[in-house]
């Protein structure tokens, strides 16, 4: 039978052989982009484990304490159906909240309990922004009209790779060899990152700056390809708003005609008049410098150089902790290469404080060379098939669903301790490891700790179970129906339903439908999951039958191209480098550099700057839980030391080391080397506090600096210190 690999990762579709009703072996399915990983071969042991969850789970002790009862599903049931009745009645239902998270992302999953909650009263209170790609969300949708990017397939025919940011050796392992090919062909990959990571060692080129200084870099950058000449005047005056001339204010464009947002004027050298920017048979000038206006006005492109130019070379040199030299030549040969293609994969460097303005800079060095809209450029975050068309929910949500006041995922614990904005009396935990992967994990702690009543649905003991009143066990791939049209990966993969879940373990969907029957829902989840499967693939144009016979179909357009001619689907159908969106939130239209509040070069109590980083062994914390994988990785959470940083300390390779700040500590084995840059540790991402094998969560000193711009998590803005011993 045939299933999918679901977590957020590549989607990869795997074929599961069953021998006396249990599953054997897994191989790749026939219709993939890439080869599959260990951890997609692995699921043989997840389905079958030990450790999953067979029955519903009731607090007998205080949260945290492990102590669970087993109890029926009709118990379960009774006690979420008393819950949220005494939540809706006492405090009306946005009192409940709910949050779902990257564990699945198949179509009938987290969308069950989305359609759910909704109706229930007037709606629940979703978790608002996201912990993983909310830095290039606030970049790249407001400039470039919506996150797209092109093809995998289409990494080969770059010439100038640039990783920033991220490590796609390891977290786009599958697709790695095409930007082999890259090098092979004689192109030059280059990687930016404090760290020498497996992406580093495969590269031409290094850029080792500090954390949480890409802002600087890429202004760097810019203002080497302005004030050498090497941008692409043509394009920028025909495709983007760098022409267009910003209003006295400085806070708006100038626009021609006040009931038109989109009417900004440019300078016409033929006339030398102010027209507006799409009018026919102009000549816009990008700058006002040397016209009757430049007393007056400054276009964007001039403050944009402004901007660029404050970073200079000593600026560069102390904020990146690197030869302005350097930042130089990857600038030069960015601009000069053919086709150059900046990879941002959803990567580390988004996760710091100004982590959406990074982001920004990175598309503008895009659209300043020309490098996008072309076979082998562009600028990619994760790739996949929502560039072509998107799955919606296949289930019916409640139409009369009523905005809700957000409650951050950054600032949870803080919300709900001074009940803002509402007092919240019951939370279900969805695909997520919330007190795992949320930053500042004692703020989140405390706030699970106050909610009277917390549903966790697992397919294990996790974190974030134990921190609940009630665990559901939930079905695994192989034992339940299912489709996975994602955005990560342009196959659309069945998922058969073959094998008897543990105990009593249900799907999401099953348990939502349970539950929505009790509660009088109507027929809004009675339909079996063919139907919703048939819903999900309707704006595909392929039935359910299509599928159900070629188990995965590849959705790859050889002729798409992202922002194909320098078309935008933005409101003025040009790239907006200026961006509005952001005063909105108190930050200036255009990216100025800043400095991390928690940056090295402010340490003072906590001199070492720490970072996050994904490794082969789990996707987050899932997988944590298979003995054969962690076997072939560490024994507990690594933290990699510069080799002086741990003289200091008195710390050797292989130490147990405690790595600490005011919001918390985490036990790590030391890992002494010079891979890492001075000043800096790196941690890994996706161990847990206190259950099964696996050590503490590196969230427990993580940064959950809020607002910020995009109310990013700003996990690679933290500082720490480390000590030898626990
Ligand atoms: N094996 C594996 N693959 C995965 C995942 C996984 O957990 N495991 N997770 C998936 C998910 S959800 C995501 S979002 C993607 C993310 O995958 P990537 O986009 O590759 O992101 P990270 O692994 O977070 O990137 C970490 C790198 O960024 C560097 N870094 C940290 N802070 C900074 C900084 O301020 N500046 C710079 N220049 N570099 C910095 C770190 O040293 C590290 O090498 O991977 C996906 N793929
Ligand atoms: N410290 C630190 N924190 C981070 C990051 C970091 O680099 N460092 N990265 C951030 C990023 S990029 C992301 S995307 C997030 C990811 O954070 P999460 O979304 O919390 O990801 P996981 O830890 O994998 O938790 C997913 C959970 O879903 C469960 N699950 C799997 N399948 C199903 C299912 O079908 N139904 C249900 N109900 N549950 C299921 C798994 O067992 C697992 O416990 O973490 C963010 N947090
Ligand atoms: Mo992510």
């Amino acid at each position: 039978m045939y299933g999918c690999c679901s977590p957020e990762c590549q989607h990869h579709s795997l074929k599961g052989y069953v021998r006396d009703g249990k599953l054997v072996k897994i191989e790749a399915g026939e219709v993939n982009e890439c080869g599959i990983c260990p951890r997609g071969i692995a699921r043989v042991e997840m389905v079958n484990s030990d450790a999953r969850l067979t029955m519903p789970l009731k607090a007998t002790g205080p949260k945290g304490s492990g102590q669970f009862e087993e109890i029926s599903w009709d118990e379960a049931f009774d006690l979420m159906e008393q819950h949220i009745n005494d939540a809706v009645e006492s405090d009306g239902s946005q009192s409940i909240a709910y949050t779902v998270g990257s564990g699945n992302f198949s179509n009938l999953s987290t969308n069950a309990w989305r359609a759910f909650f909704s109706w229930i009263g007037d709606g629940c209170t979703m978790l608002s922004d996201n912990t993983c790609c909310a830095g290039i969300d606030a970049g790249m949708t407001p400039m470039l009209g919506k996150r797209a990017q092109a093809t995998r397939d289409q990494f080969v025919h770059s010439n100038y790779v640039i990783f920033w940011g991220n490590n796609p050796a390891i977290t786009l392992g599958g697709y790695f060899e095409r930007f082999e090919e890259v090098v092979a062909n004689g192109g030059t990959l280059c990687t930016i990152d404090p760290y020498y990571s497996e992406s580093a060692e495969k590269s031409q080129e290094w850029l080792q700056i500090y954390p949480s200084s890409d802002l600087a870099l890429g202004l760097h950058m810019l203002n080497t390809i302005i004030t050498e000449n090497l941008y692409d005047q043509d394009y920028l005056i025909a495709h983007t708003t760098a022409p267009c001339i910003i209003d006295q204010t400085g806070n708006n464009l100038l626009l021609g005609d006040s009931n038109n947002s989109t009417s900004y004027q440019v300078y016409d050298r033929r006339t030398g008049q102010l027209v507006a920017h799409d009018a026919q048979d102009i000549d816009p000038a990008l700058s006002l410098k040397g016209t009757q206006y430049e007393n007056q006005y400054q276009t964007v492109f001039d403050v944009i150089a402004e901007k660029a130019a404050e970073v200079d070379d000593a600026t560069l040199e102390t904020e990146c902790g690197i030869s302005a030299e350097d930042a130089k030549r990857v600038a030069r040969d960015y601009a000069h290469a053919e086709h150059a293609m900046i990879i941002q994969n959803m990567g580390g460097y988004q996760r710091t404080e100004f982590g959406a303005w990074a982001t920004a800079v990175g598309i503008y060095l895009a659209l300043f060379t020309g490098n996008i809209g072309h076979v082998g450029d562009g600028v990619y975050d994760a790739g996949g098939i929502n560039n072509i068309q998107t799955a919606g929910s296949p289930f019916q949500t409640n139409p009369n669903v009523t905005q809700k006041g957000s409650l951050h995922r950054v600032h949870f614990g803080e919300q709900i301790e001074s009940d803002d904005p509402y007092k919240i009396n019951m939370m279900l935990i969805a695909c997520q490891n919330f007190a795992a992967q949320m930053p500042n994990t004692n703020m989140v702690k405390r706030g699970l700790e106050k909610i009277p009543f917390v549903v966790t649905v697992d397919m294990f003991m996790t974190a974030t179970a134990q921190y609940s009143d009630l665990v559901l066990p939930v079905a695994a791939v192989f034992e339940k129906e299912d489709v996975t049209a994602s955005s990560r990966s342009n196959i659309i993969s069945l998922s058969e339903a073959g094998l008897e879940p543990p105990g009593q373990a249900k799907s999401d969907f099953e348990i939502v439908k349970e539950l929505s029957k009790r509660m009088g829902f109507g027929d809004i989840f009675s339909d079996t999951p063919a139907h919703y499967i048939e819903n999900v693939l309707r704006p595909y144009n392929i039935s359910y039958d299509r599928l159900k016979g070629e188990k995965a179909i590849d959705m790859r357009d050889p002729n798409w191209l992202a922002f194909k001619d320098g078309n935008f689907p933005t409101a003025s159908g040009k790239a907006e480098l200026f961006v509005t969106r952001w005063e909105n939130q108190g930050f200036p239209p255009i990216p100025e550099y800043r400095r991390a509040e928690e940056s090295i070069l402010n340490a003072d109590k906590y001199p070492l700057a720490a970072v996050q980083r994904k490794t082969y062994r789990t996707i987050h914390t899932t997988f944590s839980q298979l003995e054969t994988l962690q076997k072939m990785f560490d024994d507990r959470p690594p933290a990699i030391i510069n080799t002086e940083d741990a003289q200091d300390r008195g710390i050797a390779n292989g130490d147990i080391v405690t790595v600490f700040n005011d919001r918390g500590e985490h036990v790590c084995r030391a890992k002494v080397n010079d891979r890492v840059k001075k000043g800096v540790i790196v941690l890994e991402n996706g161990w847990q506090d206190g259950v099964g094998i696996d050590g503490t969560s590196s969230s427990n000193v993580t940064n959950n600096a809020f607002p910020t711009l995009g109310t990013i998590h700003t996990c690679n803005s933290t500082l720490v210190d480390v000590r030898k011993g626990e």
